[in-house]
């Protein structure tokens, strides 16, 4: 009798543990292989060897070619260095800081600074951001002021959202930057609600939003691709495939599988992109924002990159990945990436690359020092705890404002 195979239940895998000397297979795509299309008539179905395949400009020669080179100019490229190496060290100087008992927590974007930097240089200042941890770079890019986003770590005085969130959950009305949530993943299904608001509006506002490979796991991401899909809406939906969900492998929510032709099935024009060749990831937003301002849709897109950190200020990545991981990624290191490009086009040096990280450090040193004039974490001040009251209702309910009054009085 022949034993009949019982079904078992498939468990993804990482691909390298702790021990394990990282081996990726070097990527087979080159700039130049993928054609860009026409934005405003492009479907899905133009997007198949898209959302297979990588878009990448800058080959490992640190020379960009390709239907999407973005031909920027040299003063945008170095203003995007300069953004990437200020979230560098700022993310440095935060996580010592940490450590040494003057944060309670941090997230450093170690490894992936460019993806929200160059996605953030390719729209207009009126277009919404709906972010995760992962992305504080937008910030910088839109001229947020480091001082302030340090009192918000801190939770002093100065904080503008009054220690209501933890670190690294900004708020930043002013550029556009919503709130960040802690529960993952409730942005992508609001930022299509949003991109639906301003197309029902019509304005020429496009919203961008991200979410991790593991929170994309998530019922959230589905609702957002079939509404972005059926409305049209003008979004950029980003899966920000980094690898790792804390210690749970990238594999875990695919199966192994690319996660950019998940947007296929629902009509949406999907491609995957090389997150850390900064022109190229300025390229795809830029041709995903020109689609959605003129009508076309929503665009989905894979952003291939490495988380090169510990998930945050709590976590040990050498418990569950091998050591030498990031240093092996086949897509490098973002920065050295876009300096060696500046420096093979005859734009930049060693000496100002030195200089330019110097500048930097002062200024971070020098926003540290001027936020912990309005209250440290140890000693305060502190917000006042009345405002956990404030800000919420335009009129304070009854039973709010009881409660609210016995606080004062008590
Ligand atoms: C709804 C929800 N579930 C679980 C968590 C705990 N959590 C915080 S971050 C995270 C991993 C997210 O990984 P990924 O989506 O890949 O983003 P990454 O941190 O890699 O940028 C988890 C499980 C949470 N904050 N919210
Ligand atoms: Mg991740």
């Amino acid at each position: 009798m022949v034993e009949k195979k019982k079904p078992t239940l498939e468990i993804p895998t990482a691909p390298y543990r702790p021990g394990d000397e990282a081996n990726f297979e070097s990527w087979p795509w080159k700039p130049g292989d993928l054609k860009r299309p026409d934005p405003k008539k492009c479907i899905a179905d133009d997007t198949i060897e898209h959302a297979h395949g990588l878009v990448r400009v800058l080959g490992d020669d640190g020379i960009a070619s390709g239907d999407w080179n973005p031909l920027l100019s040299a003063d945008e490229l170095r203003e995007g260095l300069e953004h990437m190496v200020r979230l560098r060290i700022f993310d440095d100087r935060m996580m010592k800081m940490q450590r040494t008992g003057k944060l309670s927590f941090y997230m450093r974007s170690f490894g992936e600074e460019c993806v929200a930097i160059a996605q953030t240089m390719a729209l207009e200042t009126q277009d919404w951001i709906f972010p995760t941890y992962r992305q504080p770079g937008a910030q910088f890019v839109r001229g947020r002021d480091m001082v302030s986003m340090i009192c918000h770590c801190i939770g002093n005085i100065e904080d503008n959202i009054k220690g209501r969130q933890m670190p690294v959950h900004y708020s930043y009305r002013e550029g556009r930057f919503i709130s960040i949530s802690s529960p993952v993943g409730t942005q992508f299904s609001q930022a299509v609600g949003v991109a639906m608001a301003s197309q029902y509006k019509g304005l020429d506002e496009v919203t961008i939003t991200w979410i991790g490979d593991g929170a994309s796991a998530e019922g959230d991401y589905h609702y957002a691709l079939n509404f972005a899909s059926i409305y049209k809406a003008p979004v950029i939906l980003n899966v920000v495939n980094n690898q790792w969900a804390i210690s749970t492998h990238a594999n875990f929510a695919t199966g192994g599988d690319v996660f950019a032709s998940r947007g296929l099935p629902y009509g949406l024009a999907s491609i995957r992109v090389d997150g850390n060749d900064f022109l190229a990831l300025y390229a795809v937003t830029k041709w995903a924002r020109e689609r959605a301002s003129s009508g076309a849709g929503a665009t989905h897109i894979e952003v291939l990159t490495y988380r090169a950190g510990a998930h945050s200020s709590s976590d040990d990545p050498s418990r569950y990945r091998s050591d030498d991981e990031h240093t092996k990624w086949p897509g490098g290191d973002p920065i050295t990436r876009l300096r060696d490009h500046l420096i093979e086009i005859g734009e930049w040096s060693e000496n100002q690359q030195e200089e330019l990280e110097g500048r930097i450090d002062g200024e971070v040193m020098g926003a540290y020092k001027e936020a912990v004039k309005f209250g440290d974490l140890a000693n305060g001040p502190y917000p006042s705890s009345d405002t956990i009251f404030t800000e919420v209702y335009e009129e304070e309910p009854w039973h709010l404002k009881e409660q609210h009054d016995e606080m004062i009085g008590g």
